[in-house]
């Protein structure tokens, strides 16, 4: 590539960089900071594609962009380095899941440095899986666990001050989250033994141990949350699923529910991923009341978010798992329904939720309604009620809600108009015609008004009360796997206790099989002489899940280092929150909600400032591959090129894309590859070439469509491919690579280049005054660019860059004033470049040391317009007026201009059409 040698400048600046420390923090520095941040990637075996670092290369601008700007910036990368994948791989090939992430590790840092990243130096080996840093890990884990959610402070709290409780009022007056079911006095909870006030401090912990049913998934030999499970199958894999009830690790999240929801109202990120979220924890305001069972004292509680439309209430609900059920069952019926129940509670709750088929089964009980005893509501139970939502009991109301109205069609059930809820007296009921709901009438303000009085009305009753509930699920917190963070807890007589802070890190114990415990427990079941704690009792044999690293990593990155605590709190106080987070959608209700869920709970024990970690986040787009296909003639050995398809059979077949160039294949080579199936093919050429069609579809080995960034590194520098990512679309669109033109953006950079220097690499840059153009052209890309960087808008950046460059060609620009401003701002996006010219220039200190260049507007003003002179549409000459002409004045000079008066030669014209700031059309 001409004089510019990158592959020399490339590695020559990345040692300089490493050398010189240039990408570490400031502590205690003055300046404002900025903390930008990537998604931290799993180090998959497969390693790095063209499309993972395109949020890479865009947090590295903005970094380096506010770095020029005189901010302190912090920008970090590590490893999320415990999960599945590697036990995995561990199962197949017998190779230790810490010798294959170390591995991986490596390739995934060979492969980054190669971009010219500038990463904290100290933070770029920061692991999960390192005991160093996941003793943390459990250490913040215990916190959760030492902890309790006083409701009335609103926020969480030690777990003394829960004893200090007991220990003065007993339960009484005390507000807290909790599934504790019972009450007890002061002297009561003195009384207890040592172990029962364990047992009862667990329900109010906010880390706690559970039996509950998991989705046992028996193949990969885990527990799967609700979201990895998609229509009774596993997401990965494709498994069965089972119920199975199981010991796990919950964390007390709804207790956080509305501070989760009103938190997104003070970030900025997409609609879509607060919308996300805001599902996720699904408020719904509504009222828990009560129907009186016929003949009999039971009572059923209901939630409905639509008490108003009770009198249209013509059938009840209950979940297969409502334990009434056993009770009120008639004896006719009894065998019918608890063969309908079992079979409906072995169901996942995904499935029960996405069926369509309605089925359910009368119970033979009644209840009353509660404003006309006389009305009897028959109950039935069915599975598209749910056990874990509200009270897991219905009233069912066809004219008003859609599932409702279909199982009443479905069995012949009443269908009873609802009354629009302002009288709700029987009589106003009886004399009133009812209406059945219509859309527009739920969604307008009479509804609310309905709603209060009939809560007020079930209050006045004494039945029923307000009631916000929340679809937000404490979140399970354990995994049957080896390859995790162990737990810092000991089971004494089946009860969990902490272990002291002098015992972390607990070390993962190294293992020689990965298979599941006798009752699917994870490995270290197995491995009976770690399981037994020196002091007596047994470790917790489940690890944590993948998301314990992450929930927390970006607390540790300014403070790596640090051996006596997870982070430094003044550290912290300066450094958080994070400014700008950037990373795919996938993670929009996991990570992002255990993140924001671990940093509320630190900060309200005083460990952080901050009780938001992510103040600005932005998803990029995925780039997906452009896969080459070559297309082979049904049932034969031939392949047609693609110009020679049409009207044939032909099965198309995917070629690796590393072999094919502009669509053409490089026929020697297919041949060497797959082994060598295709070195007998035959392949039909046009005009000499085999072209391949292709196909834009996920980046992945299965489709030979990947491409390493490291080839393109070697091909055409990461000053090439960084401008090149940028330059393919909108950063939040998902776009398809193709290598193709990538030849653009390393033109541009080579007569970039040659703006400084000339064929023997002798800068040219003078000391000339630049002109006003030339000030014009740098203004407007200096104020272009940084609007740019700050929308995240790069894809115009680069195409900003290709107009300086020209502008200044045609300028023949060799103004230093001019072109070294132009260096700093294309810095960030091509910084082994900048670099390499600024020294060439004469600068002894890094680029990165400069100052971003101050805009100035007053350099835009054009003071003159040069009009083409197109006579009967064809280009004649030129003439240039001064800008700040009327329309009418600048056509008059136009016209009476020499160059219009040669272009004339003196004809006079027919027609006359100034197009202002554009073009003068002569017709003659
Ligand atoms: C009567 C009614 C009438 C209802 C009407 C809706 C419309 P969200 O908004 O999601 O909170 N429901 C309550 N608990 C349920 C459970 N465990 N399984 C399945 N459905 C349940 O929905 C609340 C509504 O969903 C409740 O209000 C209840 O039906 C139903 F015109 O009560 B509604």
């Amino acid at each position: 590539m001409g004089n510019f040698d990158f592959q020399a400048i490339e590695a020559k600046w990345q040692k300089f960089w490493k050398e010189n420390n240039t990408f570490a923090i400031e502590q205690n520095s003055s300046k404002p900071k900025y903390y930008v941040l990537d998604m931290f990637p799993y180090p998959s075996g497969s390693g790095l594609h063209v499309g993972h670092p395109l949020g890479y290369i865009a947090t590295d601008i903005v970094a380096r962009y506010r770095k020029l700007a005189g901010y302190n910036v912090l920008h970090p990368m590590g490893y999320d380095a415990f999960g599945l994948p590697a036990e995995q791989y561990a199962i197949e090939t017998g190779q230790h899941p810490a010798t294959t992430t170390a591995r991986n590790i490596e390739t995934f840092q060979q492969q980054l440095g190669r971009l010219g990243l500038g990463y904290d130096p100290d933070t770029t080996d920061m692991r999960t899986c390192d005991p160093e840093y996941y003793r943390w890990t459990q250490w913040i884990f215990l916190q959760i666990f030492h902890s309790w959610y006083d409701k009335s402070a609103d926020k969480a709290r030690h777990i003394d001050s829960l004893v200090a409780h007991f220990e003065a009022h007993g339960t009484n007056g005390l507000n807290a989250h909790h599934d504790f079911q019972g009450q007890f006095s002061a002297a009561e909870w003195a009384a207890f033994p040592d172990a029962r006030r364990h047992e009862i401090l667990l329900h109010y912990r906010m880390a706690y141990t559970a039996y509950t049913e998991v989705n046992w998934c028996p193949a990969l030999g885990t527990v799967l949350a609700n979201d990895e499970v998609i229509n009774g199958v596993s997401e990965r894999g494709g498994f069965p699923v089972e119920r199975k009830p199981m010991r796990q690790w919950a964390f007390r999240m709804r207790a956080y529910a509305d501070r989760l929801l009103a938190g997104l109202e003070r970030i900025q990120w997409s609609d879509s991923i607060k919308e996300q979220q805001r599902n996720w924890i699904g408020r719904s305001e509504g009222a828990n009341f009560h129907f009186q069972l016929d003949g009999s004292n039971d009572k059923i509680e209901v939630f409905s978010t639509r008490p108003d439309t009770l009198f249209g209430a013509t059938f009840m609900v209950l979940a297969p798992e409502h334990p009434l059920l056993e009770q009120i069952v008639t004896p006719d019926r009894r065998e019918e329904v608890m063969e309908y129940t079992t079979w409906a509670k072995n169901r996942s709750e995904v499935e029960r939720q996405q069926e369509k088929k309605i089925t359910g089964k009368f119970t033979g009980a009644f209840v009353q309604h509660p404003f006309s005893s006389a009305r009897k509501i028959p109950v039935w139970t069915a599975d598209y009620v749910l056990w874990g939502y509200g009270t897991g009991a219905i009233m069912a109301v066809p004219a008003g809600d859609g599932r409702d109205y279909a199982f009443a069609k479905h069995f012949g059930l009443d269908i009873l108009p609802i009354i629009e809820g302002v009288d709700i007296s029987e009589e106003a009921f009886e004399s009133k015609e009812g209406v059945l709901c219509n859309s527009d009438f739920l969604d307008g303000l009479p509804v609310k008004a309905a709603i209060t009085r009939t809560i007020q009305a079930l209050a006045d009753l004494g039945i029923g009360e307000g009631r916000v509930n929340y679809r937000l699920r404490d979140p399970n917190f354990s995994r049957q796997r080896y390859w995790g963070e162990p737990f810092p807890i000991v089971f004494r007589d089946g009860l969990p206790y902490a272990l002291p802070e002098s015992e972390l890190p607990v070390l993962l114990p190294n293992v020689e099989r990965y298979e599941p415990g006798e009752e699917g427990e994870g490995p270290l079941a197995n491995v009976t002489d770690w399981m037994q704690h020196p002091d007596g009792g047994l470790r917790e044999s489940n690890t944590m899940p993948g998301y314990a690293g992450s929930s927390w990593y970006f607390l540790r990155y300014f403070d790596v280092k640090n051996d006596k605590a997870f982070t430094d709190k003044g550290k912290e106080a300066y450094w958080m929150d994070v400014d700008l987070y950037i990373g795919g959608s996938e993670h929009a209700v996991g990570h992002l909600l255990y993140s924001r869920y671990w940093t509320k709970v630190l900060y309200d024990l005083g460990h952080v400032a901050h009780d938001e970690p992510f103040a600005k986040l932005v998803n990029i787009g995925m780039i997906q591959g452009r896969s080459s296909l070559m297309y082979r003639l049904r049932d034969t050995n031939t392949f047609l090129s693609a110009g020679l398809i049409a009207g044939k059979e032909v099965d198309p077949i995917h070629v690796d894309v590393n072999i094919v160039e502009n669509d053409i294949l490089d026929l020697d080579k297919v041949r060497l590859t797959r082994g060598g199936v295709y070195a007998d093919s035959e392949f039909v050429t046009e005009d000499g070439v085999f072209r391949c069609g292709y196909q834009v579809e996920k980046m992945s080995k299965r489709y030979f469509n990947v491409v390493d960034p490291s080839d393109i590194c070697n091909k055409y520098g990461a000053d090439t491919l960084r401008l090149y990512e940028m330059f393919l679309g909108p950063l939040e669109d998902a776009k398809p690579w193709s290598t193709h033109s990538i030849e653009g953006c390393s033109r541009f950079l080579r007569k970039a280049w040659n703006l400084f220097a000339d064929d023997d690499n002798k800068v040219m840059v003078t000391d000339a005054a630049p002109t006003a153009d030339e000030l014009r052209n740098l203004h407007q890309t200096i104020g272009k660019v940084q609007d740019d960087i700050l929308a995240l808008s790069f894809n115009t950046s680069v195409a900003q860059f290709m107009k300086f460059v020209n502008e200044a060609q045609r300028l023949k620009t060799v103004s230093r004033a001019a072109l070294e401003p132009f260096l700093v701002v294309l810095a960030p996006f091509a910084p082994h470049f900048c670099e390499e010219l600024w020294q060439m220039l004469g600068h002894t200190t890094s680029i990165c040391q400069a100052q971003w260049p101050v805009y100035e507007e007053k350099y835009l003003a054009v003071s003159s317009i040069e009009y083409p002179i197109q006579v009967n549409g064809k280009l004649r000459g030129k003439v240039t007026v001064a800008a700040d002409l009327s329309r009418e004045d600048a056509e008059a000079a136009i016209m009476s201009s020499e160059e219009v008066a040669a272009v004339l030669a003196g004809a006079t014209p027919k027609k006359v059409i100034v197009v202002p700031g554009r073009i003068v059309n002569l017709v003659i």
